[in-house]
């Protein structure tokens, strides 16, 4: 899987979405793609998908944790890589030690170097889900020098939070040169750096 490559603008982008499994990857693929939910089964291995954002973003989206055997394949996916998507359950306070601890190795890895990353804080409409302050001071996202990224509250399920990761989704590719995609939202609840 190669990068998009052109002079000038760019209209097309790769976006890899991970995230430990049942953070809600395929829900908010669907969502995204304004499909009607659909009972969702886990992911095995890899999905390529074209999302509209409108303009062209080629989206791949991975599940991590616990299937350490798809790790090894992921990494030679990650080649190309314009933005990471990074899908975190709000309501899951137990693995979100480990969820950081995979953000941690994706980032590390030599292709992602210098890529920013929208850490989306998803199943935000459950009562007891875990704020986005919470969320931020356990990634601690700021540690993760030398490229953008913004932490987006979110829910798969009611759509709330969609629009405004889109627009954080096309400031951040901006930031990678890719000038054409337009999505437009506003909207609140956004911690995001530049550094
Ligand atoms: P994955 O692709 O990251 O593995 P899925 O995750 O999209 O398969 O979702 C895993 C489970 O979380 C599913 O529940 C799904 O319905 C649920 N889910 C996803 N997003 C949300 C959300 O925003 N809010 C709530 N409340 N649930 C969500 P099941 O029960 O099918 O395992």
């Amino acid at each position: 899987m190669g990068s998009v490559n052109s002079r000038g603008p760019r209209a097309e982008a790769q976006v890899v979405m991970l995230g430990l499994d049942a953070a809600g990857k395929t829900m908010l693929l669907y969502k995204l793609k304004g499909h009607p939910l659909v009972e969702t089964v886990p992911t095995v291995g890899f999905n390529v998908e074209p999302l509209e954002a409108p303009g062209h973003v080629l989206l791949t989206f991975w599940d991590v944790g616990g299937q350490s055997q798809l790790r090894a394949s992921w990494k030679d996916h990650l080649e190309g890589t314009d933005v990471l998507v990074y899908v975190l359950d709000s309501t899951d306070e137990a693995r979100l030690p480990e969820a950081a601890a995979e953000l941690t190795e994706v980032l590390g890895d030599p292709n992602m170097a210098g890529v920013p990353f929208l850490v989306l804080a998803n199943k935000q409409e459950v009562p007891d889900a875990l704020s986005l302050l919470d969320i931020r001071n356990s990634l601690r996202p700021e540690r993760f020098r030398g490229r953008r990224w913004e932490l987006r509250a979110c829910s798969a399920l009611t759509g709330e939070g969609l629009p405004e990761a889109l627009q954080s989704l096309r400031r951040l590719l901006q930031s990678r040169g890719h000038r054409r995609l337009q999505v437009t939202a506003g909207g609140e609840g956004r911690a995001s750096h530049k550094s």
